[in-house]
């Protein structure tokens, strides 16, 4: 429905773990891959936006700009993560209207459902119930960045669509132990529990709640399939359609990092929603399937940490650290 070829492709938040497997994906096709750089437009700002979205004229923006991070980092920095997400996102949606960008992706998370959404949960549970109280600031925002999309097209026939992404992790993840999510930062903690010879590692919480995890570079996958074929007024859920809980995503990080301590939990840390499976059958059934199982995933990504990860550390970027 929307070709690629030769398009002049905006992407927002390309220096994040999404923006930048969304990146490699585009190198595929024959766009024109546009970007800015925080410095040069504060998303946050709009005559800055306005000026970029009119000075680069993009057929399509794919905003994957936004401050994200983990359990804690939602939970403890609810003013930032309500208000940059939402003004960047009303920022863009309004600039591209006004520049006469017809064609805009915006990326949502599955946190948008409310705490005890019946499982696997579908598009139709938004708005039926009260959300999980450590990431409600953040999911308003990606609610209101659905309820844009469906502004716009309403009002002014934009052709502006939303995809909802599950847990990811990949390449270029956080592993800052404060702001990371959950993978990244079991990776680092049993690295660094079997580095200095520790016989046990502490998950947060109870390790009982399930979580579904999906490798950036299937959901940018995902993300260009849906840019490439869908229109529509309703939001897809993006996600692998299997989860597995935190104590087994430790189970299996330790067999890949090679530790074979004990696996402790500190139960003064939230848990959070208990389970957020999402029915990606809305995507299967427009001709989409994730490529790249955890058992691949986790062993690249610890491997991306032992080249990479460190130095971020040693940096502390934070670019990286709270921006997707
Ligand atoms: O990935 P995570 O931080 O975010 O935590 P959410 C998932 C689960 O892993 C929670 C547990 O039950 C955590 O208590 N956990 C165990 C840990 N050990 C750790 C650890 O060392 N670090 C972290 N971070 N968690 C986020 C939302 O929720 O998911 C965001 O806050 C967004 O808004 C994102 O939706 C995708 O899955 O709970």
């Amino acid at each position: 429905m929307f070709d690629l070829a030769d398009k002049r492709i905006l992407v927002l938040g390309h220096r994040g773990m999404v923006g930048s497997a969304i990146i490699r994906r585009l190198r595929t096709t024959t766009c024109t891959i546009l970007t800015a750089e925080r410095s040069v437009a504060d998303l946050r700002r709009q005559s800055a936006v306005e000026a970029l979205i009119s000075r680069l004229a993009p057929d399509a923006i794919i905003l994957a700009a936004a401050k994200v991070g983990g359990i804690y980092a939602n939970d403890t920095y609810p003013a930032e993560f309500l208000y940059d997400n939402l003004v960047m996102t009303t920022n863009v949606v309004e600039a591209a209207h006004r520049a006469d960008v017809n064609r805009m992706l915006i990326l949502g998370s599955s946190c948008i459902y409310p705490k005890f959404a019946d499982q696997p949960i579908t598009e139709d549970a938004l708005l039926t119930g009260p959300l999980e109280p450590t990431n409600e600031w953040y999911a308003i925002a990606k609610i209101a960045g659905i309820k844009l999309a469906q502004a716009y097209r309403r009002q002014y026939e934009r052709d502006y669509i939303s995809a909802m992404p599950t847990n990811l992790y990949g390449p270029g993840d956080n592993f800052d132990l404060a702001t990371s999510h959950v993978l990244p930062a079991l990776i680092r903690k049993v690295h660094e529990a079997k580095v200095s010879g520790e016989e046990s590692v502490t998950i947060w919480g109870s390790g009982t709640p399930k979580r579904e995890f999906m490798h950036c570079d299937d959901c940018a996958s995902a993300l260009i399939y849906l840019l490439e074929h869908y229109s529509g007024h309703e939001h897809v859920n993006v996600g692998t359609g299997s989860d597995l809980s935190i104590h087994e995503l430790a189970l299996k990080i330790c067999t890949a990092v090679g530790f074979q301590g004990e696996i402790r939990n500190d139960l003064s840390k939230p848990d959070g929603t208990p389970r957020k499976l999402m029915s990606s059958s809305r995507l299967q059934e427009l001709g989409w399937q994730p490529a790249i199982p955890l058992e691949q995933g986790i062993p690249e990504t610890y491997q991306w940490y032992l080249d990479n990860g460190q130095s971020q550390q040693e940096q502390n970027i934070p670019s990286r650290l709270v921006h997707r």
